[in-house]
């Protein structure tokens, strides 16, 4: 039996609005999530697992439409679901009697559900958001009935506010692979037993490094299962050090370098760090220009050589300053808050 465990489509989603690649990431969020399908269909995979939040607000019955088109054009591949707090169950959803495809079950119910599928000798549980949050830990103590011989759990939450999990105790319980989503990260919780599959996608800037899905191989009574990579495109956090960046031009060049080195199709938040120059001023606005950047944080502090401010203030403020926090041997804290302090007090003088 082979499954693929897909989680926070979050079809619908704009990420980085106002930013020139925003649009494109709007359609590649549709993309991949065609292409997923696609590749199950391909592969003749059993089941397509969905750990809810396929879509990131209340779905639109045209977009439903769309989705059920693309699960009707599986051959052999059932589809599971369940409904996640972002397009959670409202009163008045299109979810609600949406006539899906015969391949598609969505398991809508406030409390766990299940489904047999007798032929692949498996059965999937599961429960949809019907609030926007739900505090109950509502998986812990569950157990599966094992009315087949390969059981599923496919859950949505982890945090306070959406089904907070006790990862020990769902360990604990009978099924023989827990399916997650909520947490956009990837990560295998417990090696071919409980998993995070992520965002198939990464959805806003804070979803930093690689996304896809899970695939999954049931065997024998025995299940592997591995992270498939399969995001168009990844949030890389750029650190640079001011050594690397001695003038504002040298920063630009290496910006474009570590751009260059990993893919200009990633979107970057670039981030300085470390004692500069006080003579150079970086052009933040000019990094922004260099490729798809998000963000550029300096955090540069200006490398002052005290001893000379202190002959060149000696008599003002700034210069009682030093005198009072300057010695030899600073502590980096002490550094530190001399450097800002300093700082502050000639950005005052103009
Ligand atoms: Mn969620």
């Amino acid at each position: 039996m082979k499954f693929f465990h897909i989680a926070d489509t979050h079809l619908g989603a704009i990420p980085d609005a106002g930013f020139a690649w925003s649009e494109e990431r709007r359609s590649e969020i549709w993309e991949s999530f065609r292409s997923v399908v696609a590749k199950a269909d391909r592969e003749e995979v059993d089941l397509l697992l969905i750990a809810g939040d396929l879509f990131h607000r209340q779905p639109l019955m045209r977009e439903l439409k769309e989705v059920n088109y693309l699960f009707s054009t599986l051959k052999k591949t059932k589809v599971v679901f369940i409904i996640g707090n972002h397009d959670y169950l409202k009163v008045d959803s299109y979810y609600l009697d949406f006539p899906w495809s015969e391949n598609v079950t969505c398991l809508r119910g406030k409390e766990c559900e299940s489904v047999v599928f007798e032929d692949l000798d498996t059965e999937v549980y599961g429960l949809s958001y019907h609030t926007r949050e739900i505090k109950e830990p509502k998986y812990n103590d569950l157990q599966p009935e094992k009315k087949a011989g390969f059981s599923i759990l496919l859950g949505h939450g982890g945090d306070a506010k959406h089904i907070p999990i006790d990862r020990k105790k769902l360990l604990l319980s009978g099924f023989d692979y827990i399916a997650l989503g909520h947490i956009h990260r990837p990560e295998m919780i417990e090696p071919d037993r409980m998993a995070y599959a992520g965002a198939l996608e990464p959805i806003d800037q804070n979803d930093i490094g690689p996304h896809g899905f899970i695939e999954g191989e049931y065997n024998e009574g025995k299940l592997s299962i591995s992270f498939v990579p399969w995001a168009c495109r990844e949030y890389i956090p750029l650190e640079l050090d001011t050594k690397e960046c001695p003038t504002n031009l040298a920063f630009q060049e290496t910006v474009r370098m570590r751009m260059a080195a990993k893919g200009m199709q990633h979107i970057y938040k670039v981030l300085l760090q470390g004692y500069r120059d006080p003579d150079i001023v970086y052009d933040l606005d000019a990094c922004r220009k260099l490729g798809n950047i998000v963000s550029v944080q300096d955090e540069s502090v200006p490398d002052y050589d005290f001893e000379r401010l202190m002959r060149v203030h000696a008599g003002d403020i700034a210069g009682r300053y030093i005198q009072t926090l300057y010695h030899k041997d600073m502590s980096d804290t002490e550094r530190k808050a001399l450097y800002y302090g300093i700082h502050a007090l000639l950005e005052m003088r103009g």
